[in-house]
């Protein structure tokens, strides 16, 4: 799953991986890495022929491939920590959330950054895989930002799985920046996430996306107003028990 496979395509120099995530890493709580999209094509997610339409979202197979555009080589992946004391990063407001508005504004700005100082185009992806989109969890695997937990979530030696995604396609070849082999907190662990799951998900050992469904079609019918910020809005908590009970996350108070 490595560079090893395809060595005479990772043409640039490692050290122009390593500026592009010292940039990308400089926006507060952003974790990145790079991946190859020879190798994402092929990653799990990619070759599962998946229906990923939710609620009345089209069905597809393997549609993703042909929509990525002809130059694009390798894929910036970019997580934002949602540490359990800003919960409504996650809340989702009808257009929607408040962390994914981050997320699209340092792609944004990330865009600008490979124009002007490395004459690079940047292209920020749309969040939906049926969009042309990417399966962003085998994504940030593959850029070595963590590995696939006992809760199906990515989770990262920084935040836990207590991040949210996005990517960007880059037209260089970069060395891939992943998979990490030195990370592997689910190993020794007793899986409190799986206990935490009020659907219980993961009762015959694997994530059932069914029983995850019927959960998130309980919050969104039972939405919470929210006048913080002065006008009275409608938002909807997802259920995020599988990553809150988590314990692995060394940024502060563990994310
Ligand atoms: C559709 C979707 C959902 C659906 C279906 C989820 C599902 N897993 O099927 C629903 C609405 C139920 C859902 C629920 C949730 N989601 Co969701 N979801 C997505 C979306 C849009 C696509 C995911 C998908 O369909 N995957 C395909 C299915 C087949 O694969 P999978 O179940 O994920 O399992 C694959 C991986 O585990 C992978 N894999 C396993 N081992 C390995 C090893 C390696 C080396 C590699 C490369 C890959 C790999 O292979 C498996 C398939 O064979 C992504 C965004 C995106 N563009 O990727 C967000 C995303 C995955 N969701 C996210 C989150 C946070 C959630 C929730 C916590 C709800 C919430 N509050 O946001 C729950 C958690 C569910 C869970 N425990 O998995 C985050 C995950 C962040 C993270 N730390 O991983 C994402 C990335 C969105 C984001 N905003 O960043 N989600």
């Amino acid at each position: 799953m490595t560079g090893v496979q395809h060595p005479e395509k990772y043409s640039a120099d490692p050290r122009v991986s390593a500026g592009i995530i010292k940039k990308a890493q400089s926006f507060p709580e952003v974790l990145a890495g790079i991946a190859s999209l020879d190798i994402l094509r092929e990653s799990p997610s990619h070759l599962a022929n998946v229906d990923v339409g939710w609620k009345d979202g089209p069905q597809y197979e393997n549609v993703a491939h042909e929509e990525w555009p002809k130059h694009a080589r390798s894929v910036l992946v970019l997580a934002l920590g949602h540490p359990r004391q800003k919960p409504k990063l996650d809340w989702w407001d009808g257009k929607g959330t408040a962390g994914n508005r981050v997320l699209m504004s340092v792609a944004k700005q990330l865009k600008q950054w490979f124009g002007e100082k490395l004459g690079q185009p940047a292209h920020p992806l749309p969040y939906h895989v049926e969009k042309g989109g990417v399966f962003l969890k085998d994504a940030a695997v593959l850029a070595g930002l963590g590995i696939i937990g006992k809760n199906n979530l990515l989770v990262t030696p920084e935040f836990g799985p207590r991040v949210r995604l996005r990517a960007m396609f880059l037209e260089w070849s970069l060395v891939p920046t992943g998979p990490i082999d030195w990370f592997d907190p689910c190993e020794e662990c007793s899986a409190p996430c799986r206990q935490a799951c009020p659907q219980k998900a993961y009762a015959s050992g694997f994530y059932a996306r069914g029983s995850c469904m019927v959960q998130m079609e309980s919050d969104r019918t039972n939405p919470v107003w929210d006048d913080s910020d002065g006008s009275k809005q409608s938002m909807v908590r997802y259920c995020r028990q599988c990553e809150l009970a988590c314990p692995v996350g060394a940024w502060p108070q563990g994310g």
